[in-house]
């Protein structure tokens, strides 16, 4: 029975779009703009139009910094008012403390005092902007957070600054009882030569720390772990098991090498079938965000079809997922593989060490070699998952 090609996006696919991902003019270190501005009026249509469910902004993406009071009033209502004609969502906001040069030696991790401030006074501001339009996930990417030069600073102290900084900033939210939760991203590098919190790991360890470690969870971002080596799936699956995982940044990325941000699914495959495998089964129910940059060889055109493809990669490999599930062939090779044995506890119910110690069949009558021949069959199942992301079954 041939499967039907996915419907068109709904928005209970929850798929988001950052104000700054098809804005990207194509700006890099090498070369200058490829495309004009786009205005966030103008992106929150558009992303409407091709079924997306909501919008997410850094306060600098909606209101340019140091706009005055009357214009950043006037970028809001202009943004809430096509929120409202098309019914967008904003399920997640963030700060920009990385493009104006003031945050050239980070934010929260300044070794400037002053700067410390400052950032955590933007912070507030747009915390108060993001409650106000209804947004669940705040996050933090701490791109400028890190260093160059293992002189310029004691990580000890930078990380005490990071943790004060998360401290005030719950405190904050609490005490104005706002709904918002807060993710932080890692990065391992890029734009600062080593970015603190590099890794979905380095971010769990930081977070136990915590006055209110409740409320903060990560916003891992598919390249970034991949930009380290790290398999984007075991890493979410940690986050999912630690029920840290408040939100995620899709996207592709080709190895390790600088932070290509492609269109989710054109890096590693995959492991972007195996991710959406395992999101759509799991408890994980929040937004499907891109992060992504539109190739800077694209036009308009280019950019917004390049949007529409991250959705339809997003359900084409849901369809694909959902089949290799279904697949009598794929359910016997993964019983061949004992998959499922593994969540069978190692000690039975009740049982103890000492049982374990009088059990002759874990140890003293255990026959390593013979089990050691036994096949585990993972080639054949991995073989299935291919032949189905390639629709070959
Ligand atoms: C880059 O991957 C970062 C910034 O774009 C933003 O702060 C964050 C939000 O998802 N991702
Ligand atoms: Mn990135
Ligand atoms: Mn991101």
């Amino acid at each position: 029975m041939p499967h039907p090609t996915p419907a068109s996006n709904s928005p209970a696919d929850k798929f988001t779009f950052g104000l700054w991902t098809v804005g990207w003019q194509g700006r890099d270190p090498f070369g200058d703009a490829v495309r004009a501005p786009v205005d966030p009026v103008e992106t929150v249509h558009q992303l409407a139009k091709l079924g997306a469910y909501g919008v997410t902004f850094h306060d600098d993406d909606l209101i340019p910094f140091g706009s005055t009071e009357a214009a950043r009033d006037q970028h809001i209502s202009r943004f809430k008012k096509a929120l409202a004609e098309t019914g967008m969502k904003v399920p997640m906001a963030t700060t920009n403390l990385f493009t104006h040069p003031v945050f050239k030696d980070g934010a929260f991790t300044s070794n400037d005092r002053s700067v410390r401030r400052f950032a955590l006074r933007k912070v507030m501001r747009n915390l108060d902007l993001a409650a106000e339009l209804g947004a669940e996930t705040y996050v933090f990417w701490g791109g400028r957070e890190g260093a160059e030069y293992d002189a310029s600073k004691d990580i000890r102290d930078a990380l005490d600054r990071f943790r004060e900084g998360f401290n005030t900033l719950t405190t904050y939210c609490r005490d104005r009882k706002y709904k918002l939760r807060f993710a932080i991203e890692p990065k391992p590098n890029e734009p600062r030569g080593d970015i603190l919190l590099p890794t979905i790991g380095h971010a769990l360890a930081f977070i136990n720390t915590l006055e209110h470690s409740d409320m903060v969870g990560l916003n891992p971002e598919v390249g970034h772990e991949q930009m380290a080596g790290l398999n984007f799936v075991h890493g979410i699956a940690q986050a999912l098991w630690h029920n840290k995982l408040f939100h995620i940044d899709l996207n592709g990325q080709r190895g390790i090498k600088y932070d290509q941000d492609l269109v989710f699914g054109h890096g590693d495959l995959l492991n972007a079938f195996f991710l959406v495998d395992l999101l759509e089964n799991s408890n994980y129910q929040g937004p499907r965000h891109f992060d992504y940059k539109p190739s800077r060889t694209e036009d308009m055109a280019g950019v917004w079809a390049s949007a529409a493809s991250n959705m339809r990669m997003y359900r084409l490999l849901r369809e694909r997922s959902k089949a290799f599930r279904a697949d009598p062939a794929v359910q016997a090779a993964m019983k061949d593989s004992r998959v499922a044995e593994l969540a069978l506890p190692t000690l039975a119910k009740g049982e103890t060490y000492s049982d374990l110690l009088r059990d002759r069949s874990a140890f003293e009558d255990f026959k390593a070699d013979a089990t050691a021949a036994r096949g585990c069959a993972f080639v054949q199942l991995n073989q299935l998952a291919i032949e189905h992301l390639l629709k070959a079954r």
